[in-house]
């Protein structure tokens, strides 16, 4: 069985953490409308959401994916780069403890969930205003026994490794070039998002179809044109707290 787990927005996201956006209003009941559409949307792909109730303490528990790495083998608790996210691990690692055996990344090793991209055995670890390589060497002692490469990848210019780069199919990636070069993927077919679209590079892939947000049609053409199937979400009041698609959920198989 696929599960997703995800958690319902906090009323507190006007205080969410902005690295590379300006602060803009978000009208909270559209946030919330827009979260159970992509709730819909996950089930839609056949995943059973796990929906976790909302922190209306922690402005940024809506964004799931920072506070865990699932693997099929384990799982591993991150360190948040944010001081203000620490607070959100005990609730995903009390949800993910009936699925799989945890592991935690310790001081002073810090990563964001949306700093890791895995394709196949490797680990792609952004090395961000959030992640760092004392993770990166953590997590490569945690998974080596289960046969994984961590590799650490610069990140530039925008908040996490994911908000560049992300898989679409098998041996697809989908990335901003301004941000991240793809010959750091060796192997992988690259589609480069539209220029007028910076933010377009980040699409949650599951089975083969792409939870992808409506707010980047040129190069939602671009993925039409390769094949793509797509689930198109709007997910524009968490795009203003710098969320994404990917981020909002933890997705993996249960044993
Ligand atoms: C933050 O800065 O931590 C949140 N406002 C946004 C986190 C988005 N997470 C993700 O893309 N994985």
């Amino acid at each position: 069985m696929l599960i997703a787990i995800t958690r319902k927005v906090s009323p507190a996201i006007q205080q969410c953490e902005l690295t590379h956006l300006k602060r803009t209003p978000i009208d909270f009941e559209l946030a919330e409308q827009q979260h159970a559409q992509y709730e819909k949307a996950l089930a839609t792909v056949g995943c059973t959401v796990n929906s976790l109730n909302a922190e209306p303490e922690l402005p940024d528990s809506v964004f799931v994916e920072d506070i865990a790495i699932v693997l099929d083998e384990c799982a591993l608790i991150t360190r948040p780069g944010a001081d203000s996210r620490k607070p959100e691990i005990e609730s995903i690692a009390n949800a993910l403890s009936p699925h799989r055996e945890l592991m935690f990344v310790q001081a002073p090793g810090m990563v964001d969930g949306g700093d890791v991209l895995r394709i196949g055995k490797t680990l792609y670890v952004g090395l961000s205003s959030r992640s760092n390589q004392e993770a990166v060497e953590q997590m490569q002692q945690f998974l080596r026994p289960y046969g994984y490469v961590v590799k650490g990848v610069k990140v530039d210019g925008c908040l996490h490794l994911k908000t560049a780069v992300t898989q679409v199919t098998p041996d697809t990636i989908l990335l901003n070039p301004a941000w991240i070069n793809a010959t750091d993927f060796p192997g992988m077919n690259c589609i480069t998002v539209d220029p007028s679209e910076p933010n377009a590079a980040n699409a949650l892939l599951i089975g083969d179809t792409i939870i992808y947000p409506t707010a980047y049609p040129k190069t939602q053409a671009r993925l039409a044109e390769q094949n793509i199937p797509m689930q198109l979400v709007d997910v524009s009041e968490l795009t203003k707290a710098e969320g994404a698609v990917t981020c909002c959920s933890l997705v993996f198989v249960t044993k």
